[in-house]
């Protein structure tokens, strides 16, 4: 193969890294329920992390400009908006496996997304964390914004060989600007292991409030599962006495293996938003959904209404990646305008954005039918809603009867 020179070989990445880094995205014009947009493109990618990331820029010391760090992906982000900025807490993880925090901007939310200089340099505790991932970002009303996230460490019982078994607790750190972190002790639950921990925006009975995830190990929940809740009266030593479940896993349905937190939920006039994640198993191995569902606005501990079934699940080329048939969600945010911007990592490799509002948002999460749980029961609700609008139809619209009867 003929030898690129140093200054071929840059001019042909930086072409490639400006590509990414400036796409404009559009709405996916194949991709139509009324009740959110997806977009054509990811909003970030591992494209579009900053080149002197991953390479010695220097010719003496890099002749063939060789990646020397590579990143793998970068995916699952946290979301704030900040003085009318979007700001994406990605997951981004090297070739190594290891993952860290990075923060990319945008001005619209939906596309030129940009890294700031350099990723997120988070403290550790005194038994420091293997692997770090997945953090909420809550602006919470005592003036901080917390980013909670996954720690995960060896697990200290593994029997000797084993090198794969982990324990994932919940981490804690505190920002006033993205940059600075003060990092806490982790949250203390009953549960012998916790991931998907979320903290409430708002104090609730005077206290902090959590959203967690119990579970017996570190993929399977085992005994533990479902969306917990709990209140800590401290944040800098978070301990949970009582984690009750909110919201359970359940058999044969989009959240019959586990599911968890997804975004901070987002304050409406009708009450609490959630767009959480729903695992179910396949014999491809497991498919994690995103659904949606409303919490009391006084008790943000009591669900109010629950649409049935996924609200986003992996389409097209979000389907494949490092683990596929996945998407995850871990952050949204609610503008002044009352638009939503939700994003989402797909199969651990991407980044996604989705668009809608919070008028669209509470329709669908009262108006659509709860799962009824059975084949049966399925079947009488989509009937139920064929006969209204056969009525309909006949009286209103006769030429579209027509149409879609033979
Ligand atoms: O690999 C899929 C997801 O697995 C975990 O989520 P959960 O705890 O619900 O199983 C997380 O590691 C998440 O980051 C990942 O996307």
């Amino acid at each position: 193969m003929k030898k690129q020179t140093y200054e071929a070989r840059l001019k042909k990445i930086t072409e490639n890294w400006l590509a990414h880094a400036t796409r404009k995205n559009k709405v996916d014009p194949s991709w139509d329920n009324g009740i959110y947009e997806r977009y054509l493109h990811p909003a970030v990618t591992r494209e579009t992390i900053p080149l002197y990331w991953k390479y010695d820029l220097n010719p003496k010391s890099n002749p063939y400009l060789l990646e020397r760090i590579g990143i793998n992906a970068a995916f699952n982000p946290g979301a704030i908006e900040i003085d009318g900025r979007i700001l994406l807490m990605c997951r981004v993880e090297g070739y190594d496996r290891k993952s860290f925090f990075a923060v990319a901007e945008s001005k619209n939310g939906i596309d030129n997304f940009k890294f700031w200089k350099t990723p997120v340099v988070l403290p550790e505790t005194g038994d420091p964390d293997t692997n770090v991932y997945d953090m909420r970002l809550t602006k919470h009303e005592d003036g901080w914004i917390y980013g909670v996230f996954c720690s995960e460490r060896k697990d200290k019982s593994a029997p000797e060989g084993d090198c794969s078994s982990a324990e994932a607790q919940g981490g804690i750190a505190r920002t006033k600007d993205l940059i600075h972190w003060e990092r806490l002790a982790d949250i203390k639950t009953p549960s012998p292991q916790q991931r998907n921990v979320v903290l409430h925006p708002e104090f609730v009975k005077g206290k902090y409030a959590f959203y967690t995830r119990p579970q017996d190990g570190f993929i399977s929940t085992g005994k533990g599962g479902g969306i917990g809740w709990g209140l800590s009266k401290s944040i800098e030593k978070a301990k949970l006495d009582d984690e009750k479940i909110i919201d359970c896993k359940i058999y044969h349905t989009i959240k019959e293996v586990k599911n968890g937190m997804g975004s901070v939920p987002i304050k409406t006039s009708e009450g609490w938003l959630h767009i959480d994640h729903g695992v179910r198993n396949t014999a491809a191995g497991l498919r994690y959904v995103v659904y949606a569902f409303l919490c009391d606005l006084k008790d943000p501990s009591k669900v109010i209404a629950t649409p049935g079934g996924h609200f986003i699940a992996p389409l097209k080329h979000e389907r494949v990646g490092d683990v596929s048939n996945v998407v995850f969600c871990n952050g949204a945010v609610k503008r002044d305008d009352g638009r939503i911007f939700i994003y989402y990592g797909s199969s651990d490799t991407r980044i996604h954005v989705a668009t809608t509002d919070v008028d669209r948002m509470l329709d669908y999460v009262k108006n659509t039918p709860s799962d009824p749980l059975r084949s049966a029961a399925c079947v009488q609700q989509r009937i139920g809603l064929i006969n209204k609008n056969l009525e309909y139809l006949k009286k209103h619209n006769p030429e579209l009867l027509k149409l879609s009867l033979p």
